[in-house]
């Protein structure tokens, strides 16, 4: 709606107040810029404020899933268990808002809408006009995409969706009030991370649990546990150096150890190195051997454990069987972090429909309608992911110099110098944007980079007296080959993933993170600085 409201000046609005979006507010506002930062959800959180779902965790530890900029900051708080639930991540953001003092600068239950360039004048005036759903328009010289890379919800395009008798939820936008599955007949649609974390929880408490599988998922026991309070009280004092060494390696974290090739190894040998990390849990699984996302021979040593894993735990062979992924290399969909999933199966209450074997028809007003058969349903589970990594972006209105619209200029695919400025559209800065290694390494820690080199680069331009920043054609296309080609050399793009945009119907198949690591990317940011922001132009 067209508002003639009189806008509201600042030097930077922000938009989002996650992880990345807090840390921004804070480093411009030392820098002596006025912020405002704009946020939909009605607390900070991000990510962590909207996927309150039933068992919803990090699958990253806790102890390095935090920031690093203020050892004060790390040292006056404690994690209770080894992965996070959302409500302690929540309550850690909520810590960090309130110890920096950035309540006041934050505007909650806004949207922002639109935000639109304009140098109509001259250079020196120009800004960018930042629209809102509450009607409110605001104008700064910099504006900050902190929006995350996992936050536009997907519900697909189900047929019959609008004549559900039952309720139904997305796990990304979940309510605040707790569901109540007790004694309800339940339907979970999706097998990706948030539905294999939602799953044995659901299954607790539902009379009957269907869970409609489209593409199985490999996932590794978590194996949480609570952190002890001398284990937490020490890693305060390595953490800053934990951190420091996690910068230089490919994933972000220090912990994970390769050895060098699956392929190398007995298939003794290599079975009990796997074992001995399915026993420790997580993650890190896949950095069992160097070669495991380079070489399929390699991958199908660590797959194969998996499914042999699965047919040990879950009892009826035929369930094992479609729980089993056959068609994708390990890792090229994100390896998922689990408790009790796959044993979830045993239980006479849950029931899995794959339907690759009977595909969905439509829903009714009482349930789900397959080829083979309809299952009734009280509450509908919508585990079915996000428009990751450009969709947050695109879903705003956003236009560049003469009207130009993000969403259109990345209809092919998403173009973005870095992952953190797009040519056309000065000034802009997209935190964790496509290009830069975000999801596929510990979201935090490149938080923290991407954020540090945008503020360096403001109090640079500030220095300089140059008013507007903006990414140059040539080395924007220079840079998508570069995330192009690091990715051919892996299997990352071999699966059909959010990774690859495989997951929404019509969206161009872009590998999107940068697969070339931390350090190599982290030097890449330092080298353009170091040649005075090479392949931007400053004015
Ligand atoms: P994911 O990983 O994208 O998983 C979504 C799941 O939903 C996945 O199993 C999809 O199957 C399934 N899906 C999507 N659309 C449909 C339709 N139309 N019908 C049936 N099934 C469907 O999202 P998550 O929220 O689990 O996790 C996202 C990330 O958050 C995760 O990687 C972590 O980083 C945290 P598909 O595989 O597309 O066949």
């Amino acid at each position: 709606m067209a508002t003639n409201k009189v806008p509201q000046s600042y030097d930077a609005i922000v938009i989002g107040a996650g992880f990345a979006g807090l840390y921004m507010l804070y480093r411009l506002q030392a820098l002596g810029l006025s912020v405002r930062c704009i946020e939909a959800g009605s607390d900070v959180g991000g990510t962590w404020y909207w996927n309150r779902y039933p068992g919803a965790r990090c699958d990253v530890d806790s102890l390095d899933y935090q920031f690093a900029f203020s050892d004060q900051l790390q040292r006056g708080w404690t994690w209770s268990e080894r992965y996070a639930t959302q409500p302690e991540i929540q309550r850690y953001l909520g810590y960090v808002t309130d110890s920096l003092d950035l309540r006041g600068s934050i505007q909650l239950n806004t949207r922002v809408t639109k935000a639109e360039y304009d140098d109509t004048e001259t250079p020196d005036t120009a800004s960018w006009r930042v629209e809102t759903d509450t009607q409110q328009v605001f104008t700064a010289r910099f504006c900050i995409a902190a929006v995350g890379c996992l936050s536009a919800a997907q519900v697909p395009d189900i047929p019959g969706l609008a004549d559900f008798s039952g309720s139904w939820y997305h796990t990304g936008y979940w309510p605040k009030t707790p569901v109540d599955f007790d004694g309800a007949r339940v339907g979970v649609i999706g097998t990706g991370s948030s539905a294999i974390q939602a799953i044995p929880i659901i299954a607790q408490q539902a009379a009957e649990l269907t869970v409609f599988q489209r593409s199985p998922s490999f996932s590794i026991p978590a194996r949480n546990a609570p952190l002890h309070k001398d284990e937490t009280e020490a890693y305060k004092d390595e953490f800053l150096a934990q951190r420091a060494a996690a910068c230089r390696t490919d994933f972000g974290n220090s912990t994970w150890q390769s050895l060098p090739s699956a392929l190398t190894e007995s298939q003794a040998a290599r079975d009990a190195e796997y074992e001995r990390r399915w026993q420790f849990g997580g993650a890190g699984f896949m950095e069992t051997y160097a070669d495991l996302m380079t070489s399929k021979p390699a991958n199908d040593t660590a797959a194969g454990f998996l499914r042999a894993k699965i047919a040990t735990i879950v009892d009826d062979p035929d369930v094992a069987r479609r729980l089993m992924p056959f068609d994708y290399p390990i890792g090229a969909k994100r390896l998922c972090v689990d408790t009790d999933y796959y044993a979830t199966y045993n239980q006479p209450n849950v029931r899995l429909v794959d339907l690759r074997e009977e595909p969905m028809e439509h829903i009714t007003s009482s349930g789900v309608k397959t080829q083979s058969g309809e299952y009734a349903i009280d509450r509908l589970v919508f585990a079915t992911g996000f428009d990751a990594m450009t969709g947050p972006l695109t879903r705003i209105d956003i236009r560049g110099r003469d009207g130009i619209s993000l969403a259109h200029q990345w209809q092919q695919g998403p173009q973005c110098y870095l992952g953190l400025a797009v040519a056309g559209f000065p000034n802009l800065f997209t935190l964790t944007g496509p290009g830069s290694p975000s999801v596929l390494s510990n979201m935090v820690l490149s938080i923290e980079q991407h954020v540090d080199w945008v503020a360096d680069c403001i109090a640079y331009l500030m220095e300089r007296g140059a008013t507007t920043i903006e990414a140059e054609h040539k080395a924007q296309e220079d840079w998508a080959a570069e995330v192009n080609e690091t990715a051919a050399q892996t299997l990352f793009p071999q699966g059909n993933s959010w990774y690859v945009g495989a997951n929404i119907p019509g969206k161009p198949r872009v590998f999107m993170p940068y697969a070339g690591g931390v350090r190599a990317y982290r030097e890449a940011c330092d080298a353009v600085v170091a040649e005075d922001y090479a392949g931007f132009t400053l004015t």
